[in-house]
């Protein structure tokens, strides 16, 4: 099969199958989108095409405006909207996805102008992720970020109305309906948070319950099909659920990793895209700050994508760091799928990368030498201890064991002598065990 160096089909292949569909008589797709973007020279829509096949969408065809900025009014420039339309037409689409979230005008203004229902980037998003939420957690969250960006497009209706100045036809049911449409939404919104705030609450109860374990924890973020649910199950032997298909993992899981027989708690969640809506980072805060929190993030990327989309998908996700606050956390580059590279691009690669660690979450590769890095992170984080446990404790010999890992012990008439490196936020618990270091 024809594929680009990211996995992904090109638009040529694409275009093959859908002609090849064609001569099959294979039944038509219910949804047939026609992509639209205004964008600069030298990006391409073939995000939003695997998002539209992610949310069930064909995709007949696509127009570029290159400019540098939409038109306020109608996204496109009004000779480009005509030539959409013919071409939309031709392709037998029944629906215009944009690539970009658009104004409520604006989206108003295309489909008067295309005679179709306009879909942007956000709404699309929005789908998938309505359709991938398994937790209740997860779909409150979505089902929230659904009701902002559907308010904030009743409030733009609203507006448009009121700046007629309340004139013939704007009076009447129609308001009325918007009015309570509106006030609905808010209360459902006011409820929606209510019980997101009590997940918060009962993350913040398991969250004390790690720390108070003190187990050092480990973030996996990332562009979305980076390979961060296949990575944890690499790394833990764990078997979260792994599909090429984009924001497959919405719910956050955590394993345990045990390098030298020293736990670490590895965390999976939703993965990041360009132009992640708003609406969705606020909604997922409580799933966020698990990444946020986490005393290292393992920021994976696809070393496989081409390079001008990796370093969009790099920026993206410094972006989404930053908003949510993690941008100061102490992170590693895990380049991934390095088993669809030649050897030559991967020395590329390294050069250009010192700091990061190359890995195949698939084939395994690599994996040594990140646990490497990950216990080299964490060194200074430990501290040396001599403690003489009583023989009555075993309890504490047990846990010691469970924590440290490695431990050295040796049995004397008053106790067991251990020497371990435990991390310093546990040295305290052990302080009154603790004997000067010979
Ligand atoms: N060739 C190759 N494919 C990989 C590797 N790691 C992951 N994949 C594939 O990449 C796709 C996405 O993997 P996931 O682990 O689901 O990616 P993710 O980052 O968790 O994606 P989301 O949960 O959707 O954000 C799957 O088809 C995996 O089989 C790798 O090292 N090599
Ligand atoms: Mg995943």
């Amino acid at each position: 099969m024809d594929r680009g160096r990211n996995g992904r089909k090109t638009a040529s292949a694409r275009a093959a199958d859908r002609a090849d569909n064609g001569s099959r008589q294979l039944p038509r797709a219910r949804q047939r989108a026609f992509c639209i973007a205004a964008m600069p020279d030298g990006e391409d829509l073939s995000e939003l095409g695997e998002l539209l096949r992610t949310a069930g969408v064909a995709v007949m065809g696509e127009m570029v405006q290159h400019r540098d900025r939409p038109h306020p009014d109608t996204y496109l420039g009004r000779g480009k909207i005509l030539d959409v339309k013919l071409a939309a037409q031709a392709a037998d689409a029944n629906l215009i996805a944009c690539d970009d979230e658009l104004t409520p005008r604006q989206e108003r203004n295309l489909e008067a102008e295309l005679g179709l229902p306009v879909v942007d980037r956000t709404a699309v998003i929005l789908d998938i992720f309505a359709s991938h939420a398994a937790s209740a957690e997860g779909k409150l969250q979505v089902e929230l970020a659904q009701l902002e960006y559907n308010l904030a497009r009743m409030r733009g209706l609203w507006s448009h109305l009121e700046r007629l100045g309340g004139g013939i036809g704007t009076r009447g049911p129609g308001e009325s309906q918007i009015e309570t449409d509106r006030r609905l939404a808010r209360d459902r919104i006011a409820a929606l948070r209510r019980r997101l705030d009590h997940v918060k609450a009962n993350r913040a109860v398991q969250r004390a319950e790690r720390e108070r374990v003190a187990l050092p924890t480990i973030a996996l973020a990332g562009y979305t099909n980076a390979g961060k649910s296949t990575l944890l199950n690499a790394l833990t032997g764990s078997d979260v659920a792994v599909r090429d298909r984009l924001f497959h993992t919405l719910d956050p899981s955590t394993r345990t990793l045990r390098l030298n027989g020293r736990p670490y708690l590895v965390t999976d969640t939703v993965g990041f895209i360009r132009k992640l809506p708003h609406e969705l980072v606020e909604a997922f805060a409580a799933t966020l700050e698990e990444t946020r929190r986490a005393d290292l993030l393992l920021h994976v990327m696809d070393a496989s994508a081409r390079e001008e989309d990796s370093l969009a998908m790099r920026r993206s996700v410094e972006s989404v760091l930053g908003e949510i606050g993690a941008d100061d956390s102490p992170r590693l580059l895990v380049l991934n799928k390095i088993d669809r590279l030649t050897a030559e691009t991967r020395h590329e690669l390294q050069l250009n990368h010192p700091q990061a660690i190359l890995v195949s979450a698939q084939t395994g590769e690599g994996l040594e030498a990140l646990g490497e890095a990950i216990e080299r992170e964490f060194r200074r984080t430990l501290r040396q201890v001599e403690l003489l446990v009583p023989y009555a404790d075993g309890g504490s010999l047990a846990e010691l064991h469970e924590l440290a890992g490695q431990v050295s012990r040796q049995d004397t008439p008053e106790g067991v002598r251990v020497r371990a490196l435990l991390p310093a936020r546990l040295v305290q618990r052990y302080q009154r065990f603790e004997v000067a270091c010979s």
